[in-house]
């Protein structure tokens, strides 16, 4: 799929946004056997390039050799065939790629101008690439499923509630559902910093804030960088690890999978007729444990997405501990504590810093931190499975997030 490109066509010569560079180099016979001096190949005019701050180049070398260094002002930065550069600075670079190969080695070098964007990015999310949402009673109403909508328009729907500061809450459903979202250009890694807050929808009960416990349903969250710059969420995921990640209650390879409600399940309702059917979408998990989400009074709609046509949805990825205390004991009352650090919708919104994230907390799936120069994808899921009896299943909202290295108009970032 062509990803729609920024402009940079015509005023600047060069590169579009992702543009794959080949270095495809002419005449190489001359320089063999002629001399033992490592031979410069000049790249003619297209040894300059331009690019915007927070955009990729993709170099792939036409050449092969035993090993490749590649340097950026003379710094080691990557010893694969291929190199992405990126930027969050503006200013010049000198990259030079040394093919280090007893018959044929080459040394490249070549400048890039990394410019100020054309067109200003947002600080916000501006794509929206999938909502997979597991049942819930916020479901088909946030966003509102409408006779006739899709998969694609119900994406739609997210897309305008979340981008921007639109500012409208989307529910991820009970444990698993997720989205994933994107910027119009790449949230850079900046080392010892956030890179990016979430907004969710917690908040602390008022008898015990500092306790804070009220309303934390927290959500996990994955990044990915566009390795193979397709612009598409197809490369290798990465979670953040949040306070939890190390702990001995958290389970790393949990799954889930959810049925659709049975029309011939018999209809129970509970004891104080706050759920009016408590076996309404089973669930089972690759633990061997199985329960259901109940339809309660407050929330009459189909909890099951409307637009998926399959009869189950699965999911999977790292399971966080139950949160909710039962304060009343008898199911009236429950309060749903914030873990520290490290979750969406764990903490009321003004405590900006625990709602932002470090692209620098990212792990492989074995546990080992991954240093990423930043990332295309954000993906947050639901992290408890957990069902509080009248509130309901444990689920994940947001409304916003935004990339704290882009300046706000009127404020520039400290
Ligand atoms: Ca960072
Ligand atoms: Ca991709
Ligand atoms: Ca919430």
């Amino acid at each position: 799929m062509e990803r729609p490109h920024r402009g940079y066509s015509g005023s600047y010569n060069i590169p579009y946004k992702m543009k794959k560079i080949v270095l495809a180099f002419v005449s190489v016979s001359l320089f063999c056997g002629c001399t033992d001096e490592i031979p410069m190949v000049n790249l003619g005019i297209d040894d300059v390039y331009y690019i915007a701050r927070m955009q990729k180049l993709d170099f792939h070398p036409a050449l092969t050799g035993e090993r490749y260094e590649w340097y950026v002002d003379g710094v080691l930065v990557s010893e694969e065939r291929d190199y992405i550069f990126l930027s969050g600075e503006e200013g010049d670079y000198n990259v030079e790629l040394k093919i280090i190969d007893p018959q044929t080695p080459y040394d490249f070098s070549f400048d890039i101008h990394v410019l100020h964007e054309e067109i200003e990015y947002s600080a916000y999310i501006s794509k929206v690439y999938e909502y997979c949402p597991a049942p819930g009673q916020f479901i088909n109403e946030m966003p509102r499923y409408e006779e006739g909508d899709t998969y694609e328009t119900i994406l739609q729907k997210v897309e305008e509630s979340i981008s921007g500061t639109n500012d409208i809450m989307i529910s991820l459903g009970g444990y698993g559902g997720y989205v994933t979202f994107g910027f119009d250009h790449t949230v850079i890694n900046v080392h010892g910093e956030k890179d990016f807050q979430i907004w969710g929808n917690a908040f602390y009960e008022l008898l015990n804030p500092d306790e804070r416990g009220g309303s934390a349903e927290p959500g996990i969250v994955m990044v990915s960088y566009d390795t193979n710059c397709n612009g598409l969420p197809d490369d290798e995921w990465y979670e953040l690890a949040g306070s939890e990640y190390y702990s001995k209650d958290t389970r790393h390879t949990y799954s889930i999978t959810y049925q659709r409600p049975d029309p011939d399940r018999e209809i129970v309702a509970d004891e104080d007729n706050s759920l009016d059917d408590i076996y309404y979408i089973e669930w089972s998990d690759n633990e061997g444990q199985k329960g259901y989400i109940a339809k309660n009074i407050f929330h009459n709609q189909e909890y099951f997405p409307k637009w998926v046509n399959s009869d189950e949805i699965s999911f999977s990825g790292s399971l966080l501990a139950n949160n909710a205390e039962d304060i009343s004991g008898n199911g009236s009352y429950f309060v749903l504590y914030s873990f520290p650090w490290g979750y969406v919708d764990n903490h009321p919104n003004e405590y900006e810093d625990l709602n932002s994230f470090d692209i620098s907390w990212a792990v492989d799936s074995d546990g080992n931190p991954v240093d990423l120069p930043g990332v295309d994808f954000i993906r947050v899921y639901t992290g408890i499975n957990q069902y509080c009896g009248w509130l309901g299943e444990t689920s994940t909202e947001l409304s916003r997030a935004q990339d704290l290295h882009i300046d706000l108009p009127g404020r520039p970032n400290p």
